[in-house]
């Protein structure tokens, strides 16, 4: 399943009236979306979604800014969909997010930063299953 990823418009993606433009962004790069919803994820389901990140320093904040505010997560598909992906959102810090990326183009923060993308072919598996279970 390498041509799918799991993408999420984050919280403030929806709360600053970005989805249009980011949603636009995606498609010119070549991406079909395959499925889409919007949803507001519970406490529980943002700790589930981000259980790896359990422990770290930033993660209490960041189950608290994923369950702050309606999402919108989405299956793409493009060959190399993952890594294509990851290219185009740029770094984790947008402040460090190569040009014309969309956290550079858009986000404020590292933690606020617009967009989620999986970060291997497994974990875009367990991320589309948990968003869009068969
Ligand atoms: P990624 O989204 O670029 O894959 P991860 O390291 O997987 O980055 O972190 C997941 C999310 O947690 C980030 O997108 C961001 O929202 C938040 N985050 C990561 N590192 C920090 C940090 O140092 N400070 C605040 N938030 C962070
Ligand atoms: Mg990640």
């Amino acid at each position: 399943m390498n041509n799918k990823t799991l993408a999420i418009l984050k919280p403030d993606c929806l709360k600053r009236n970005l989805t249009g433009k980011v949603i636009d962004f995606i498609l010119n790069k070549g991406f079909t979306i395959k499925a889409m919803k919007q949803l507001h994820l519970t406490e529980p389901e943002a700790e589930r979604f981000y259980a790896v990140h359990k422990g770290k320093d930033f993660y209490d904040e960041l189950i608290e800014y994923m369950s702050s505010g309606p999402c919108i997560p989405m299956v793409l598909e493009k060959e190399n969909a993952v890594e294509t992906f990851r290219e185009i959102i740029g770094t984790t810090d947008p402040k460090e997010a190569a040009e014309n990326t969309l956290r550079r183009l858009y986000a404020k923060t590292t933690q606020r930063n617009t967009v989620h993308g999986s970060d291997s072919d497994e974990n875009a598996q367990k991320e589309i299953a948990f968003f869009f279970p068969l």
